[in-house]
């Protein structure tokens, strides 16, 4: 597959803002998911409400645009129904941490065999720029104009606490990495996320007085490290292990009941 046959044209241009991150973290996903091979008829992109979750409009799959913080519910349905789906979510840091924080656990805990990447911009950027659970402390935001008091979460820990078997953090400003990233999530056999720390220039960059989306580029650079560099975020594969995958386990267990062995 090529980026013509992936993306629906007919939807160009795109809505996303100059400089905004989400068509970097969208070409970088493009680009792993054109390793696999994959019949685009056995792919599903879902997708809640937000500028990030606008991507799955943008791709020639099954998708699946759903209401704000669904995604996972929904993705839970089709992967369950049509177990040889490719099933992958994108999200973004407010609709799967905020409003969907409690299906990304329980999906982490079932072990679910989904992809989901979170384009974590620190902001819900459709809405005009109000703080997400993953806005940092003492940030600036719409509704935080003296800094956002709460403390966000950590969430490849998040992830990995809620029993997620494959859990990453890639940059937009190492694309390269990202796709590596991308793709292992995809290759995995479970419950896969990859959280992308991605920029939005139009809120959070304004608000925080972080400069041109160059610069914000410039900052991830500095400020993230794969090397584990002292006071910088973390980038690389922090959980990657082989567990029971829930669809998997369930299909057994209709099997057992079909053949009159359940309670044995
Ligand atoms: C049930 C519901 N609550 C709130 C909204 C309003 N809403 C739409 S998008 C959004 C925030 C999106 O932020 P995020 O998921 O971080 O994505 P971004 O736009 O930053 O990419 C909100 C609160 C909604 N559409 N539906
Ligand atoms: S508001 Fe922010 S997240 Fe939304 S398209 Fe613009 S730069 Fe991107």
């Amino acid at each position: 597959m090529n980026y013509k046959q992936m993306l629906r044209q007919n939807k160009m241009p795109h809505i996303w803002c100059p400089g905004c991150g989400h068509g970097m973290v969208l070409a970088a996903f493009l680009r792993a998911l054109a390793q696999k091979e994959l019949d685009p008829n056995n792919v599903a992109v879902i997708s809640g409400i937000g500028c990030s979750s606008r991507a799955s409009g943008y791709l020639d799959f099954n998708t699946l645009h759903t209401t704000h913080g669904r995604a996972i519910p929904f993705a839970t349905g089709i992967k369950m129904a049509k177990p040889n789906l490719k099933v992958i979510v994108l999200t973004g840091d407010g609709d799967s941490t905020a409003i969907g924080g409690n299906h990304l656990i329980h999906a982490a805990r079932r072990n679910i065999d989904l992809t989901v990447i979170v384009f974590n911009n620190n902001i819900y950027g459709m809405t005009s720029g109000q703080y997400s659970p993953l806005t940092p402390h003492m940030k600036l935001a719409t509704t935080a104009p003296y800094g956002n008091f709460d403390y966000p979460f950590d969430l490849v820990n998040l992830a990995k606490g809620a029993g997620a078997t494959f859990v990453a953090r890639g940059a937009t400003s190492q694309p390269r990495h990202l796709e590596k990233l991308i793709s292992q999530g995809l290759d995995h056999n479970g419950f896969s996320l990859v959280e992308v720390v991605t920029q939005c220039p139009t809120y959070f960059g304004r608000k925080n007085k972080m400069g041109s989306p160059v610069d914000m580029l410039q900052w991830q650079r500095e400020n993230t490290s794969t090397s584990g560099k002292e006071g910088t975020i973390p980038l690389g594969v922090f959980v990657q292990e082989e567990r029971p995958e829930y669809g998997a386990n369930y299909l057994q267990l209709v099997k057992t009941v079909a053949e009159g062995k359940s309670g044995e």
